[in-house]
């Protein structure tokens, strides 16, 4: 019995970190002039410099419907520094509203953003997501 506070301690603090992980991995917003909904999961979950990936899931903001044939540009920007990335980003549709971002390329340590702008049959839209604490691996 005496066991028994400490492991739902345990359980306690795994699902906090757990919880923690999943803030930290996963972002949604929606772009600026309030056309699309963007949902955000960066690969890996602490991004570092070199190359990251990300998954994207674009909603319409309004029906929710999923947005399969959007153009999509994904832009590194160190706005600290104002400077971008040596290599472009690119963008893959996957289906069901889901594209797969590669060669997301930060350049070196600190806070970047990814610019996202979305293109659907003549209106553009654009979102920017914070990535902080960009590391060494
Ligand atoms: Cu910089």
């Amino acid at each position: 019995m005496r066991a028994f506070p400490t492991t739902a301690a345990a359980v306690v603090i795994s699902l906090f970190m757990l919880c923690q992980g999943v803030s930290l991995a996963g972002m949604g917003r929606n772009t600026e002039g309030n056309l699309f909904r963007i949902e955000l999961r960066i690969d890996p979950p602490q991004p570092v410099v070199g190359s990251n990936a990300a998954l994207l899931d674009v909603y319409d903001a309004k029906s929710n419907e999923k947005i399969d044939d959007a153009t999509i540009e994904v832009i590194p920007w160190m706005t600290m520094h104002s400077h971008g990335s040596s290599k472009k980003p690119t963008v893959h549709k996957q289906g069901s509203g889901q594209y797969r971002v590669e060669d997301i390329y930060y350049t070196m340590e600190g806070d970047w953003d990814l610019l996202i702008t979305i293109q659907k049959k003549g209106t553009k839209d654009t979102a920017t997501f914070p990535i902080s604490h960009v590391i060494k691996k």
